[in-house]
């Protein structure tokens, strides 16, 4: 079983060597120096490997499921391609947000950022690592008919992480503390745009645009506007469920970098120091509505840029039982999100999608959303 999964990433991992070798040609066709080609493979070796690969990988495994069936080779490339992709866009995000965040540690390596000689360059690198996504997808996408879907979700997409990112800034002031700006539904505008779109809602789009699967028109489905009834559009569907998984995804985030050992995060944590408006503080915001003490150890102390400051804040967590409510909501989160998975039909659902002769054709399967949340639930790093 481990070995499958090693094998699986092995091979993942043999298409970013060649999506490489092609990134660096065209460097070289340019008659660009040898020392800028090797500062660009430096900066992606560095900066777009190294990770988990879930996003990356689940464009394939979507495809697969999908599908029904094992891909052909071309069909295997291509759907690591956009694998990939979403690993590139991963890598360009991260490189500015450790910037933002003026995090440590990534990965288990310095932040890219902190790399001698990096510093401000990094913010070149980051633009060059977005450019590779439409070269590559240019080559190998230009003629077949999902091209504009496919950069359509990325520039949105894209667009969507940046405000995102922006509203976790804003609301994150280095120069003044106000607990009062947090709230349980700033929060959550945050994390879906910062991190479910991209993270989530991408990867199984890209999927389902390579598959052939097309948007249905609005006429036919009248009842999408309503939340009790789940959306016949494929791509809404998807959206409804893979938005919320996401926000599971990202509270996850925000409660590991309290509680997880940064040697097995890779990362060290820091909301408390930057004031995020995480998952934590508004946890711990609500239960000490009714604690001034307790109230007033955040209040002094939160967004502090203090080692101690920050070991009280974390000391009053553990006081309030973060851990447990944590993994109350992710029991409830897995629940709830099992439950909307379960609104797509049994057998999948008919996407009207044509497949090769003899085969049962693309459907929209529960297993493309169980396998993602499979791999998320109860995750340590
Ligand atoms: C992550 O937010 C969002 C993006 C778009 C990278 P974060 O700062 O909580 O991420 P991390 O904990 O990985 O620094
Ligand atoms: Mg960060
Ligand atoms: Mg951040
Ligand atoms: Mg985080």
């Amino acid at each position: 079983m481990a070995d499958a999964k090693a094998q699986k990433r092995q091979k993942f991992e043999g298409a970013y060597t060649k999506l490489r070798e092609e990134l660096l040609d065209y460097l070289r066709q340019e008659g660009m120096p040898d020392d800028v080609v090797n500062w660009f493979k430096r900066n992606i070796d560095y900066n777009v490997r190294g990770g988990k690969l879930n996003r990356g990988m689940s464009v394939v495994d979507s495809v697969e499921i999908l599908k029904a069936r094992t891909l052909d080779d071309d069909e295997y490339f291509k759907a690591a391609l956009l694998g990939w992709c979403v690993e590139f866009l991963q890598a360009y995000f991260l490189i500015s947000d450790d910037m933002m965040d003026q995090s440590v540690t990534r990965r288990g390596q310095p932040c890219y950022y902190r790399v001698e000689g990096v510093n401000l360059i990094a913010i070149n690198d980051a633009y060059m690592i977005e450019g590779a996504i439409y070269y590559l997808l240019k080559k190998h996408f230009r003629a077949e008919p999902c091209y504009v879907y496919l950069l359509d979700v990325f520039h949105d997409t894209t667009f969507q992480t940046q405000i995102g990112q922006l509203i976790d800034m804003v609301t994150a002031p280095e120069d003044q503390v106000d607990l009062s700006k947090f709230s349980l539904a700033k929060h959550q505008k945050i994390v879906i745009f910062k991190t479910a779109y991209y993270s989530f809602y991408l990867p199984v789009a890209l999927a389902m645009y390579m598959c052939g699967i097309p948007h249905s028109p609005p006429s036919s489905s009248p009842s999408s506007s309503s939340s009790a009834t789940p959306p016949t559009d494929p791509y809404a569907l998807a959206e409804s469920i893979l938005v919320p998984l996401g926000e599971y995804f990202q509270v996850q985030d925000d409660f590991l970098d309290f509680a997880a050992p940064p040697e097995v995060l890779g990362k060290v944590g820091t909301d408390i120091v930057d004031n995020k408006c995480s998952w934590c503080v508004n946890t711990a915001l609500a239960l000490t509505a009714h604690a001034p003490a307790q109230r007033r150890v955040l209040d002094e102390s939160y967004g502090v840029k203090d080692r101690a400051a920050e070991a009280r804040v974390k000391a009053l967590y553990e006081e309030l039982g973060i851990r447990e409510r944590y993994a109350a909501y992710e029991e409830g989160a897995y629940a709830r999100i099992s439950a909307l998975i379960e609104t797509i039909p049994e057998g999948g659902m008919d996407v009207g999608a044509g497949e090769r002769e003899g085969e049962g054709g693309v459907r929209l399967r529960r297993e493309v959303f169980k396998a993602f949340l499979d791999k998320i639930y109860k995750r340590q790093k």
